[in-house]
């Protein structure tokens, strides 16, 4: 009866329109606002015993924060589920409507932008003082359609709309300086800066299970430091004076859509330093504020780098303590180092940040100064380390190592292969600074939230504690072998299938049939990844059914999502050609319903949120090596998909909490992947020897699939042959093989049924919870303040 009031009172008061003139957006708003309301007081309340309690506070920059919509987020949160459903449908308005009429806040490219989300809702439901600190871009991840196939990107416009769970902070403001140039004097340092454009904060609140704590996303949006420049404005020359607001607002536009690949051009290092050196900025302020020491600073402050982007953190952090608080530099450095910790997301090399000195002197004289004075520093206590200062570059990777107390992985393997290969030096130097952190996904979005039968079903059978402690699904296991609940555990999925079938029929005008393997590989398009290979595969038994048309073929659905780079063409190519070949196989009566191919456009996490409880099958068909963890195949896994995979990045550890029969393995290892690339000619050896994909590359190659531009895909199959780095053509038969071997458990719908259950009931470790508690014990000291 409230909520119904709230929401009519904020439909008028805050909106200005009555229920009769309302559209779906005006009544989204007024309900986003009234659980804003209802927010802001456990938010304050977790303020008050913060600073009560003055404990260790943890800050997590990031350049990405993937959070998807938040409405439903913060019922669920907020356990108003039943509330808000009853108020809304007393109000005659529609449910689901409202929900989807939010847009989905893309401010990040993939893994490492969700895992940041993720992060922030298992801090704020562990009770964790936590600020995230990022960049509130006012164009997310382009958004993609597709025209005759091929990808075309579009900007991506969620701030057109009022973003109802911000609250601007325009107390919160500070300058950031760039160029200019830097004053010695008396053995000091002053850096002039030659230009200035201020960081403005918007403060997100993030609520945590059960609204018991409440932490704040701040991202920073950048403006020009005088509304415009007066003076020209004067002249009469308005193009001059809008240029300099301009230009400082370009800071914050838009967000780089280069997912694991370095972009090396002078906006995106300006990015990095504005929003790292406002966060400096705004944590020093919030410590000065009750400690008069700033030597005691790292008792108090962890700062987590979610990979290189925020590297600059460290040179910043040493220039304040030396140039403003007038701290030794051998004093700063330690110190700084005491705080700062840094997460490797990649071995790619191509991801690698580098910045030229020569780019990073004009943009940030003082900075390079200091990073060659830590150098120095470096240099002298270890003589044979690598260097940050490398044949003209700045080495943000060597950077953030040096300047950090802890690096970490991001699974077990990936950290092996940091240790190995990457920081293979630093490593020897430090040896007790590289760990391991696994990472996690809140079961809160990727179970409760996305997947409510399933969610009913689990705690119908184990009550609701999971939610909080994800370990208690292992009282799933005891149901392997009851009928009951296995045909209940089916019939939620069957359920998730026609729901998707439904919204893909739809969306796209191909019908599915529900009881057909659902297959999914959603992600960024990357060779690494090798959608391709799953392409090929498809072709593969495509042919075979037109082959063997009368045999008991089980019924498949190829499910692609994803985005690729808009320079990366290679991958542009790759999307094409899955649209290419959906076309052939979806016309084709000989395989008809028991073969299809769906690209839904646009893939973002609430396309993720719809596909994933429905899939029967995860590919996570990385090049061994190459993924650092993936958290998609969390996912899955945790609703009840099996997965075909490869023995790379943290498939290895779900692997072993699953059990070796309950997922589908194959291909080379990351060792064997090494010493098969020494072998010359080793794709061409692996593609004579498989008649199977020769046929395939073939039909590709004659233009089977663009037969009015048959050579559309020369290049991509000459690349096969000739220099295939990520091992598609090694991994191919293993790979069809495996796929056959689902095909014959998927024929047993029960046996199949009980492998997921374990999947699912296997899964608690893997919650970011635990992933949390691991950075907080190990790398940030930093204890919850939630009162018992
Ligand atoms: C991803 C990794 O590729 C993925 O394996 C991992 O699960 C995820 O991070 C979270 O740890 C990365 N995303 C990016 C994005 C950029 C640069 C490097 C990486 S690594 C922009």
């Amino acid at each position: 009866m409230t909520m119904k009031t709230d929401i009519l009172n904020r439909l008028k008061y805050s909106l200005g329109k009555d229920a009769e003139n309302a559209s779906t957006y005006d009544w989204r708003i007024a309900l986003s606002l009234v659980l804003r309301d209802q927010m802001v007081e456990t938010w304050f309340r977790s303020t008050r015993e913060t600073y009560a309690a003055s404990p260790k506070r943890v800050y997590y920059l990031s350049m990405e924060f993937l959070i998807g919509r938040l409405i439903e987020d913060m019922i669920a949160n907020l356990r108003m589920e039943d509330t808000v459903k009853t108020a809304i449908a007393e109000l005659g308005q529609d449910y689901d409507t409202i929900v989807h009429d939010e847009p989905d806040a893309a401010l990040g490219n993939g893994g490492l932008g969700r895992l940041a989300a993720c992060f922030m809702d298992s801090l704020a439901t562990l009770g964790i003082p936590a600020f995230g600190y990022g960049i509130r871009y006012e164009h997310g991840l382009f958004e993609q359609s597709f025209a005759q196939g091929q990808q075309v990107e579009k900007p991506e416009t969620w701030l057109t709309q009022r973003h109802a769970w911000e609250f601007e902070r325009p107390e919160a403001r500070y300058r950031i300086g760039f160029g200019g140039h830097v004053e010695h004097r008396d053995g000091s340092a002053r850096w002039h800066p030659g230009e200035v454009v201020m960081a403005t904060a918007h403060d997100t609140p993030v609520v945590g299970w059960n609204g018991d704590w409440g932490n704040t996303l701040r991202l920073w949006s950048a403006e020009p430091s005088k509304d415009f420049d007066l003076e020209s404005f004067n002249r009469g020359d308005y193009l001059a004076a809008g240029r300099s607001e301009a230009l400082a607002r370009t800071i914050s536009r838009v967000l780089y859509p280069d997912d694991t690949t370095e972009s090396g051009k002078e906006l995106r290092l300006k990015q990095e330093y504005f929003f790292t050196a406002a966060s400096i900025m705004d944590l020093l302020r919030r410590y000065l504020a009750d400690h008069d020491d700033i030597r005691d600073l790292p008792d108090y402050v962890a700062i987590q780098l979610n990979d290189t982007h925020p590297a600059i953190a460290g040179p910043e952090l040493v220039r304040i303590l030396v140039d403003e608080h007038g701290l030794p530099m051998d004093e700063a450095i330690p110190l700084t180092r005491r705080c700062l910790a840094y997460t490797n997301h990649t071995l790619l090399p191509e991801a690698l940040e580098r910045w030229s000195e020569h780019l990073m002197g004009r943009t940030l004289p003082r900075h390079l100064e200091i990073i060659r004075a830590i150098e120095h520093a470096h240099q002298t206590e270890f003589p044979d380390s690598p260097r940050i200062l490398d044949h003209g570059d700045v080495r943000m990777g060597e950077l953030a190592f040096i300047m950090a107390h802890k690096v970490n992985g991001v699974s077990a393997l990936h950290t092996e292969l940091v240790k190995q290969t990457v920081f293979a030096d630093l490593h020897r130097i430090h040896p007790d600074r590289i760990i391991n952190q696994t990472n996690g996904i809140t079961p809160r979005r990727w179970l409760y939230g996305c997947n409510p039968s399933l969610r009913h079903l689990i705690t119908d059978a184990i009550g609701e504690g999971w939610v909080t402690d994800l370990e208690q699904l292992t009282a799933l296991k005891d149901k392997r072998d009851d009928a009951a609940f296995i045909d209940a555990f089916m019939a939620s999925k069957r359920e998730n299938k026609v729901n998707l079938s439904n919204w893909i029929g739809q969306t796209m005008g191909v019908a599915l049939d529900p009881d057909a393997m659902f297959d999914v590989q959603i992600k960024r398009i990357h060779e690494y990844k090798r959608q391709l290979m799953n392409l090929l595969e498809t072709v593969a038994l495509w042919n075979e059914m037109r082959d063997n048309p009368n045999a008991d073929w089980t019924p498949r659905i190829k499910i692609f999502g994803g985005k690729a780079a808009p320079g990366y063409f290679v991958a542009k190519d790759i999307i094409r050609l899955i649209n290419d070949v959906a076309q052939v196989i979806n016309a084709d009566p000989v395989t008809g319903d028991r073969l299809k191919i769906v690209y839904p456009p646009n893939y973002n996490v609430t396309m993720a949120e719809r596909l994933i409880p429905a899939a029967d099958l995860s590919e996570q068909i990385s090049t061994a090596g190459k993924e650092a963890s993936g958290t998609g195949n969390m996912k899955f896994a945790l609703n009840g998909a099996l997965t075909i995979g490869t023995l790379d990045g943290a498939n290895v550890e779900i692997r072993d909490h699953v059990g070796t029969e309950n997922f589908f393995l194959f291909g080379l290892t990351a060792q064997e992947v090494m010493e098969r690339r020494t072998h010359h000619g080793y794709s061409r050896a692996a593609i004579e020897a498989s008649p199977r994909l020769q046929r395939v590359l073939g039909q590709i190659a004659e233009g089977r699939f663009a037969p009015q531009d048959p050579s559309r895909y020369h290049g991509l199959v000459g690349m096969l042959y000739d220099h295939d780095y990520f091992l598609v053509t090694c991994d191919f038969d293993s790979y069809f093989d495996t796929q056959r071997r689902a095909d014959m458990v998927y024929q047993t719908p029960e046996n199949w049924a009980a492998m997921a259950l374990v999947n699912t009931a296997s899964m608690g470790w893997f919650s970011s919870d635990r992933t949390i508690k691991g950075y907080a014990h190990d790398i940030w000291g930093a204890k919850s303040v939630l009162s018992a």
